[in-house]
């Protein structure tokens, strides 16, 4: 069976605010989405950011763009918003004078890459400009805060958005941290990234948001990680807990970050 993950409950059950919309450079109201699959369209190539290459939608997801660059191997899918400036109409790159680059690891001798663009754009479906959307402005200032809740894309598994937490400010750049998920997921990023979203985001786009996870406890003698949170350990993460800790936290410590969420202690 599936609990529903319900933004309202678990800002309540934890006694935590979302962050205010203006601080993350999203749109309020996210783009449509009119690509289709097997649309071609340009792209920076995410391993090599100076090549623009000519991607493939391979599939769409909420607000975003599951993207191959044509050349490259399955192994290197990337995502990308509607409205991200990573991605333009095939024709843009020659339009501002460039040269459209194999991918990185192109998969035949470079010296068929000229042959291999023509082919590859013979007959294929280009996404029409109107599919492209105008990137949002970029906020000003930093105006996230630790303790904040947002929406955020798991960087080791890009395809995920997932219940976050600001975890550390530092000028311009943001902590993010998952919620019920240990250390290793977390991440430092601009906060004007377009890696995270406001709460509510995936339920606008349509896009899966995942429920928070329950692998939190760093024991030493930890084992193989767990996918799926048990039945129990995710009811023990329903109850209502308050992420900052009575005491006061060490210097230096951010409350509710390290902390076994579904611990019993
Ligand atoms: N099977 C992967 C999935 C981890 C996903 C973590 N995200 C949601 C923060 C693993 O356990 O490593």
């Amino acid at each position: 069976f599936l609990e529903h993950f319900n933004w309202d409950s678990y800002l309540k059950e934890t006694g935590s605010q979302a962050a205010p919309p203006h601080c993350l450079r999203q749109s309020r109201i996210p783009p449509s989405n009119d690509f289709k699959v097997s649309m071609k369209l340009e792209a920076h190539d995410p391993r090599n950011v100076t090549s623009v290459c000519i991607a493939t939608v391979i599939g769409i997801t909420g607000a975003r763009l599951r993207l191959r660059l044509d050349g490259s191997d399955n192994k290197n899918d990337f995502w990308r918003l509607v409205d991200s400036s990573d991605i333009q109409p095939i024709g843009s790159c020659e339009k501002k004078g460039g040269m459209l680059q194999p991918p990185l690891g192109f998969q035949m001798n470079a010296s068929s890459w000229p042959m291999f663009l023509l082919r590859t754009l013979n007959g294929a479906e280009m996404a029409p400009a109107t599919c492209f959307k105008k990137e949002p402005p970029k906020p000003t200032p930093n105006c996230f805060k630790v303790g904040m809740k947002l929406e955020a894309i798991d960087r080791k598994n890009p395809y995920l958005i997932c219940p976050a937490t600001i975890g550390d400010v530092k000028g311009d750049e943001v902590f993010i941290t998952f919620d019920g998920w240990r250390g290793a997921f977390y991440y430092w990023c601009k906060y004007d990234s377009r890696d995270i979203f406001p709460v509510g985001w995936c339920d606008l786009t349509g896009d899966a948001l995942q429920p928070p996870g329950n692998n939190v406890s760093i024991t030493k003698t930890s084992a193989k990680p767990q996918t799926s949170p048990s039945k129990a350990t995710r009811r023990s993460m329903q109850s209502p807990h308050k992420s900052v800790p009575a005491s006061a936290p060490a210097r230096g410590r951010k409350p509710g970050r390290g902390k076994p969420l579904g611990s019993t202690g």
